[in-house]
């Protein structure tokens, strides 16, 4: 923890607006020497938490700007730490000046991150809910605002604890029970021991499906069309995004890069990507199209595999497609063979569609939101990270072991070290057992100034 301590001795500041010109900017600074920085550019300390209007003065007592100045008091301020806020006028040069001004005067410029650090190692956030907030800043849909919010204000994190208490409570009574050897124990017989179980089996399924959800939030879903050359997959692309950013015409081998649209789908995040129609014979542009989309294909979570409709011999791309990733057939220009449009089948999942008059088009909405497990939770939606299902499965993971050493072996002490791993598995998720260099690593994905 050495690391950790030096690192936050520092006084670091940072612009906290966006790059660039604007009506207003934000420089922050953080730590024990905000205060005779404060002293020096405003030629007082501001009354606590009160806009103050002032002139920000550098150290050879020029006027930079005349701006708001904020001032938080150690530990009432986002970091924990004594915080002065400079808001001042939007403009590169005049931010640039207010920061090097704050260098001069002590304090060091912050790395990306370094704010939202330190409110973690002060305890005003913990991690699930410091990760939310670069959620909730690169969120694309009001959905997932509402959500990364949620897991901000602490919602995704109760429900760890209280899982965690839960663990806990059921290892004291294990480990009670085993405090008395001469007694015979039959655990299986102990009801209280086997409701607690039950209601924790319940709780990890539940917070799994929520989580699984949440993640959803933060990542989206990447939707990669494949199929034949001429099948219609750039019009679907257009179709689905409403916009006419790829190139159709009538020649085969029309699309060679891979082309990303960016969907909001009832508030589900979709990054849909077109590629090159797979076919044996091209020329060398289109074979490195094709070669692309074979990789796209890797990143898939659901894979749209192109038809015509009117085409009878179909080629059979299973063999290029990846193992374990939803499919769904779409039979494309049904405006031609007359067919009803809409979904044909679910196992496979085949749906009738025309990308050129649309129709079928919002059945196929529909079953993507469905096949990435996408429900609109309202009030009861937060944000969750890869990062967090893993640990979730690991604790999950011993949780069972434990019970099944404990069905198979009665061995009430393995149980109570499996419940003890479960509980330090889901600690990862909130921070409070977490390596110094998974922290560097979460929050270097920050932005300078947050
Ligand atoms: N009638 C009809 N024509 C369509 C439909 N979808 C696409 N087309 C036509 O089919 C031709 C090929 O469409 P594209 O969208 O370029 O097909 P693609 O699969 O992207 O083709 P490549 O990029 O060459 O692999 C164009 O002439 C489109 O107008 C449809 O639903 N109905
Ligand atoms: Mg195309």
């Amino acid at each position: 923890m050495t690391d950790t301590l030096d690192y936050i001795e520092d006084t670091i500041v940072a612009i906290a607006t966006p790059a660039g010109t604007g009506g207003v900017g934000v420089v922050r600074i953080s730590g024990s020497k905000t205060e005779q920085i404060a002293r020096a550019i405003l030629g007082c300390v501001p009354k606590a938490r009160y806009a103050t209007l002032k002139k920000f003065i550098d150290p050879e007592g020029n006027a930079i700007d005349s701006g708001i100045a904020i001032w938080f008091p150690a530990p009432d301020s986002f970091t924990g730490e004594a915080v002065l806020e400079l808001h001042g006028h939007g403009g590169p040069e005049v931010m640039s000046l207010l920061v090097t001004t704050a260098v001069e005067l002590g304090a060091r410029r912050a790395i990306a991150g370094e704010f939202s650090k330190r409110a973690f190692l002060n305890g005003k956030l913990d991690l699930a809910q410091a990760e939310s907030i670069v959620d909730l800043i690169n969120s694309g849909s009001a959905q997932g605002v509402r959500a990364a919010h949620r897991t901000l204000t602490g919602v995704f994190s109760t429900a760890i604890h209280d899982l965690a208490k839960r663990l806990t409570e059921l290892r004291l009574h294990v480990e009670a029970a085993i405090d008395f050897p001469e007694e015979e124990i039959d655990f299986l017989a102990d009801s209280y021991l086997l409701e607690k179980i039950e209601d924790c089996v319940i709780r990890f399924k539940e917070l799994k499906r929520k989580m699984r959800l949440g993640r959803l939030f933060t990542n989206g879903v990447e939707i990669v069309i494949v199929g034949s050359p001429n099948t219609g997959k750039s019009s679907l692309l257009n179709a689905l995004s409403g916009e006419d950013s790829a190139i159709v015409t009538e020649f085969a081998g029309t699309t060679r890069d891979i082309l990303r649209e960016q969907l909001n789908i009832d508030g589900l995040i979709v990054e849909l990507v077109d590629t090159a129609g797979l076919r044996e014979s091209a020329g060398p542009i289109e074979a490195e199209g094709i070669r692309r989309a074979t990789i796209a294909l890797q990143d898939a979570d659901i894979v749209l595999w192109m038809q015509d409709a009117t085409c009878q011999d179909e080629q059979d791309l299973n063999e290029s497609l990846p193992d374990g990733i939803p499919v769904v057939v779409l039979r494309n220009k049904v405006d031609l063979t007359g067919d009803n449009s809409g979904q044909v089948s679910t196992e496979p999942v085949v749906l009738n569609i025309s990308a050129k008059t649309g129709a079928g088009i919002d059945d196929l909405r529909n079953v993507i939101v469905t096949l990435a497990g996408y429900t609109d939770q309202g009030e009861g939606a937060f944000t969750a990270r890869q990062r967090h299902l893993d640990a979730l499965t690991e604790s999950a993971e011993h949780f069972t072991h434990g019970y099944e050493v404990l069905k198979k072996e009665k061995a009430g002490e393995l149980m109570a070290e499996e419940l003890r791993l479960s509980h330090q598995a889901l600690g990862k998720i909130t921070g409070e057992c977490t390596s110094e260099d998974l922290l560097g690593e979460i929050f270097s994905q920050f932005c300078i100034g947050k």
